[in-house]
């Protein structure tokens, strides 16, 4: 719960159509169509088909006050199977929402459509929606901001002027559902040609020495702006600073934080920051830069590209004033992995009556080591340099297991709710490692002969149970076997609580004594230290089947992931209630499937799909 004080029982009025902001007290549901298609767009002289909605990128803006219902018309005019993805949504008793194809929904085909409910509920802030498809989020996402009930004066810091979202993400001439296959197949080779500020590439790149053109926020002097910074990129961690200006950040994915100044902003991908800045420098022109980071040598690099947009005051873009130049901010060194520790570290939740304590008493304990490997047929070695030259495949593994989707055509969420056999086939994701090793051991960077013993992997339909309301601590270990890669850990439906994070290998004898037991802040997105760990703790109290999985995307297409099921409580209130009306089944509910759904199969058909 976020909200600061909520209003005594409020009569929920459905209001099937526009919302406007003149009622605050009135939930309603916002409803939109997502027409998902492709454009061509040109950048850096090239034209490229992109894949988008509604014609926009980045797509359009879901609005919505904390208690609203939303209603999304997903029309797939596109030629990729997608799912669309709320990222950060809870999703309370609502999983068949979830939007991950597979695990909660089939996928939705081409020419065919589909159409999301779900409730926002005791969140506020920003979150966002993407695409849950290898790669094609890149293209397929928007802002989803939550808004308080009681209207922007109970924001919990002085209300701003304006708000506005930023988005950080990349620009891709390739195709992007190739790029997501190749990636499958663990071929890491392709790379986005720009970074963007808001779908804009800047001035930093150009078209035959034309300047792309850049975002551009303009501010009155004195006033204060809400940035709603999220970062859709595939793969990097991003630096955000303003020339001249400090940020007051205020909220961190849909939950208030105590607030704390800063000039530079770090964000991993699937992370949101909402941050004050006042304009308070003397009038003129500063450039918003947003800079990937990534581990310095011996590690892997690859190509990263800066981007930048511009805040500008009052006439100081006029011709003729002589306005000088724009103030470029002094950014960090892309290898600077320091300033990403701090910013994460010195962040703590703020205190309001609606938070719930962090459990003290811990039912299930999971020690999780990110690392690559190979899966080699058997009989042959086992090489991960190699897997581009052989049957060998390179694979992200989470305790020596890479996850794999399920091989049936029933996505997980269904096989679990209908007790069908297809559940079954998964492997018990591991509480530990089964070797110990010295995970962050510097010896094995760059990847080599060192690794060879370590690499041996294997692909499974990976899960793990829960008893609802267990308490659940997870230590995420990264591994010096990551090539430097970053590990923003996504769980869907429930938030954690960021207990501590440090360098180095996780020993619980000394680190336990740093947990912030106090006031940590809650995330969906936990970025586990380069060479390092975090801890985490959260209760698992919403029934369903939710995936939890790294969101740098080259890491979730080769299956560091797995699904967690969390079985139904012992009241109505606090079981999975069946799939809404028209969900597309494999037969195993008996709705009336209206046309234009997935597919209509009949018992028999999922029956030996299941192989049962
Ligand atoms: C994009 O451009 C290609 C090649 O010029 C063209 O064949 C295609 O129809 C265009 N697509 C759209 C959606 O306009
Ligand atoms: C979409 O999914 C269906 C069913 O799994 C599959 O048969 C089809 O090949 C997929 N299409 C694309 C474009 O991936
Ligand atoms: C255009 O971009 C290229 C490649 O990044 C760069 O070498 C060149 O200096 C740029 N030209 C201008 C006029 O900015
Ligand atoms: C907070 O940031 C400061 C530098 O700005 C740093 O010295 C300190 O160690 C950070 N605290 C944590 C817990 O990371
Ligand atoms: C799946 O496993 C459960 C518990 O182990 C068992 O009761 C059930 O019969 C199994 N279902 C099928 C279809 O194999
Ligand atoms: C792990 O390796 C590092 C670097 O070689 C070393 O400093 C550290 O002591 C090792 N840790 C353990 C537990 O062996
Ligand atoms: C990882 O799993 C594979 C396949 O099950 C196994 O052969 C290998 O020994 C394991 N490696 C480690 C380091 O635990
Ligand atoms: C969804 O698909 C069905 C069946 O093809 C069609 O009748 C319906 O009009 C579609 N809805 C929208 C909003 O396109
Ligand atoms: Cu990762």
């Amino acid at each position: 719960m976020a909200s600061q004080s909520l209003l005594p029982a409020v009569a929920i009025t459905i209001i099937s159509f526009l919302y406007t902001t003149a009622l605050p007290v009135t939930a309603v549901l916002v409803e939109h169509t997502f027409v998902v298609s492709q454009m061509n767009m040109t950048h850096l002289c090239k034209k490229t088909p992109v894949t988008v909605v509604n014609g926009q990128l980045p797509g359009p803006v879901i609005d919505v006050t904390e208690g609203d219902s939303v209603a999304v018309h997903v029309i797939n005019k596109s030629p990729y199977n997608i799912t669309i993805h709320w990222h950060g949504v809870k999703q309370w008793l609502n999983c068949w929402a979830d939007g991950v194809p597979m695990i909660t929904q089939p996928a939705i085909q081409p020419s065919h459509n589909f159409t999301y409910r779900f409730d926002v509920v005791g969140q506020e802030g920003t979150l966002w929606w993407h695409a849950h498809v290898p790669c094609l989020r890149a293209t397929l996402h928007g802002a989803l901001i939550i808004r308080p009930r009681n209207g922007v004066a109970s924001y919990p810091f002085p209300k701003p002027h304006k708000e506005v979202p930023i988005i950080i993400g990349d620009w891709w001439e390739m195709d992007l559902g190739q790029v997501g296959r190749n990636m499958m197949h663990g071929l890491f080779d392709d790379f986005a040609s720009a970074s963007t500020i808001n779908g804009k590439l800047g001035d930093l790149f150009n078209c035959s020495g034309t300047p792309e053109d850049g975002y551009v926020l303009d501010v009155e002097p004195g006033k204060t702006y809400l940035l709603r910074v999220i970062n859709a990129g595939l793969f990097s961690e991003f630096y955000l600073k303003i020339a001249g200006h400090k940020f007051t950040v205020v909220a961190a994915d849909a939950n208030y934080v105590s607030p704390y100044t800063t000039d530079v902003i770090a964000i991993a991908p699937g992370e949101t920051v909402d941050a004050l800045v006042v304009a308070d420098a003397p009038a003129g022109r500063y450039y918003m830069v947003a800079l990937p980071n990534q581990a310095p040598l011996p590690d892997t690099q690859t190509p990263e590209h800066a981007t930048r947009g511009m805040v500008r005051y009052g006439n100081s873009h006029l011709p003729g004033t002589g306005a000088p130049a724009p103030i470029s901010p002094k950014m960090p060194d892309q290898h600077d992995i320091v300033t990403s520790l701090y910013f994460h570290g010195n962040m703590t939740s703020r205190h309001h009556r609606q938070q719930s304590p962090v459990p003290v008493e811990v039912n299930e304990r999971l020690f999780i080591v990110l690392g690559l490997g190979a899966v080699c047929p058997q009989g042959r070695t086992c090489e991960r340099g190699a897997f581009d030259s052989s049957n060998n495949l390179l694979v992200a593994t989470m305790n020596n297991v890479s996850f794999q989707p399920p091989a049936t055509m029933t996505p997980l969420l269904e096989a679990h709710y209908y007790h069908t056999g297809s559940i079954n086939k998964t492997q018990e994701l591991p509480d530990r490692p089964p070797v110990l090793f010295n995970f962050t051991d510097p010896a094995l960077i760059p990847f080599g002969p060192k690794e060879r013993r370590l690499e041996q992997s294997s692909r499974e339909t990976v899960v793990r149970r829960f008893r609802h309301g267990s308490v659940v601590e997870m230590v995420f270990q990264s591994s010096a076997m990551l090539q430097g890669d970053s590990n923003p850990m996504h769980l869907h439906g429930h938030d954690m609580f960021v207990l501590a994070q440090g360098l180095g290998n996780y020993d619980a004898a000394k680190d336990v004594a740093s947990y912030n037991l106090l006031n940590p802040p809650m995330k969906n997105t936990v970025l586990v230290p380069n060479l390092g760990w975090v801890a985490v703790r959260f209760v698992a109290n919403n029934p369903g089947v939710w995936f939890m999985h790294c969101h740098y995307e080259f890491h979730l297409a080769m299956g560091m992931a797995a699904v967690f099921i969390v079985e139904d409580g012992p009241t109505v209130d606090t079981s999975l209630p069946p799939p809404p009306m028209g969900f597309p089944t494999r037969g195993n509910d008996h709705n009336l499937m209206p046309d234009g759904f997935y597919l209509q199969t009949k018992k028999s058909e999922t029956s030996s799909i299941n192989g049962i």
